[in-house]
């Protein structure tokens, strides 16, 4: 069988095996770990000029990484890739900017990952490209000769056309995109859009093709389409929230608690509708004063993209919000809102969602939100917690037995935290027993087989 090579923009640090937190790395590397393959991308090191480093190699997985150059970092990463792409792909044009010098870096740094790849391919390698930093790489590939199947999944939403083409650069990227063979996506939405755009605005037609996926013909070539939502370990997630030595380190969290915990987890990224939020919690306590004194928010948020400014901003906006909640509502022995601005490792994390009695997922955009499905794996099926999932999470459309809210609706919010702490728990029974059946089919082994099988199969 063709031997798998993984390009991602970061290539995770592995420690005797594991992966460091994030959706993309456990997904890349359960992949790699089970046939065993290369994994290429940045080393996340920033030097005097590009260039590729020596390989290493984990167990089953060889790895090889190139740094960038400060310019490449500040054109492709910081400019670009996210403080372009980004913000549109989840529907944040406000949030965007453009410049035609970072545009023409990313191409260079998506140039640059394929002319260092290429040596290290084999003729019937299958290509496995992650995420929004590398939608160019495989027209890259093709300019220097590789004809290997080559696929990309997209971990972020892709939005309605209208909104794609607000960056100038858009027919550009879209003819890049379709230079590989195979395009997934998190949901159908997101396929729908990308479609729309291809058949509207780029000549694009459908066309027949392998089952699987959807063909359509476009710019000469024949790219397909599809659907792979990304899941999680169901067993794996219950059994970490439940080891007794875990729970203990919880438990120990939770002594300094009140009874009842709502809790969130994101990274700090504006797109997780942090501020709408508070905004909500702040509505549900002066809504439903029953819940004074009983019920504490926890938000762990650790912060990322630091370097970039409105990140830097969403967090001064959050640390202010929380202190103007905690000054309305704090009593001497009760604080409702606590903030923690840093990131847990997993044994302490699923024990905490274990603990929670209801959990807010409310990005105001999201490709998948694997906390949610997280959350909703660690739960104890005799007494499980409520998960409030933002409608426009890609995970909603699968967990449609969530509490599904609106994140622009600071009163729906706050009804929901509401309804999810006085939940009988026969209800919340039947929610959760629905939850765990999807994500039992969606998981994470079946996105990994069935992109590469389809990716195989074109
Ligand atoms: P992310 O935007 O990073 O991922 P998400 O799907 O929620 O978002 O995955 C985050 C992962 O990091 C989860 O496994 C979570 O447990 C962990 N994590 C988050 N906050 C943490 C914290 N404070 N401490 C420790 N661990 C934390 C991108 C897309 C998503 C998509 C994933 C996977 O933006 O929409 O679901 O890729 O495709």
């Amino acid at each position: 069988m063709s031997r798998l090579v993984v390009v991602s923009n970061r290539v995770a640090p592995i420690q005797e095996g594991e992966a460091t937190a994030g959706g993309l790395a456990a997904g890349v590397l359960d992949a790699l770990k089970s046939k065993g393959g290369l994994w290429f991308g940045w080393s996340g090191e920033v030097t005097d000029a590009s260039v590729p480093k020596a390989e290493h190699t984990v167990g089953p997985i060889t790895l090889y990484t190139i740094n960038l150059s400060r310019e490449d970092y500040d054109q492709f990463y910081r400019g670009f890739a996210n403080g372009t792409l980004w913000p549109v792909l989840h529907y944040q044009i406000g949030l965007g900017h453009y410049e035609e010098a970072e545009f023409r870096g990313y191409r260079r740094v998506n140039d640059f990952f394929a002319r260092a790849l290429k040596p290290l391919l084999r003729p019937d390698d299958l290509i496995w490209v992650h995420d929004y930093h590398l939608l160019c790489l495989a027209e890259s590939l093709r300019a220097e000769g590789v004809a290997n199947r080559i696929g990309l999944f997209l971990h972020t939403p892709f939005p309605a056309p209208g909104v794609f083409m607000t960056i100038p650069s858009h027919a550009e990227l879209i003819r890049a995109m379709c230079a590989y063979d195979l395009l997934g996506f998190q949901t159908d939405i997101d396929r729908a859009a990308f479609q729309d755009y291809v058949l509207r605005h780029a000549k694009g037609e459908p066309a027949d093709g392998a089952p699987g996926a959807e063909t359509m013909r476009v710019h000469g070539r024949v790219v397909r389409t599809g659907v792979y939502p990304i899941g999680v370990h169901v067993d794996e997630v219950r059994a970490q929230a439940e080891t007794p030595v875990n729970r203990r380190q919880a438990t120990r969290l939770r002594a300094f608690m009140m009874d009842r915990l709502i809790l969130s987890v994101d990274r700090l990224d504006y797109s997780k509708g942090l501020r709408q939020r508070f905004a909500a919690f702040e509505r549900f306590l002066a809504e439903f004063p029953a819940h004074h004194g009983l019920v504490t928010f926890m938000q762990i948020a650790p912060p990322s993209r630091s370097d970039i400014e409105t990140y830097q901003r969403i967090r001064r906006e959050v640390e202010g919000e929380a202190g103007r909640v905690n000054g309305r509502f704090a009593e001497v022995d009760w604080v409702p809102l606590r903030y923690l601005n840093r990131g847990f490792a997993r044994n302490v994390l699923m024990p905490l969602y274990a603990e929670a009695q209801a959990c807010l997922v409310t990005p105001l955009r999201d490709g998948m939100n694997l906390v949610a499905k997280e959350y909703a794996a660690a739960q104890d099926p005799q007494d499980p917690g409520v998960l409030i999932l933002s409608e426009f999470a890609g995970a909603a459309q699968e967990l449609q037995s969530a509490l599904l809210v609106n994140p622009y609706d600071e009163a729906g919010m706050a009804r929901a935290m509401d309804q999810a702490l006085s939940m009988p728990v026969e209800e919340r029974q039947e929610r959760h027993q629905e939850m765990l059946k999807i994500m039992r089919t969606n998981s994470l082994e079946r996105w990994r087989d069935r992109f590469e099988a389809d990716l195989r199969a074109g």
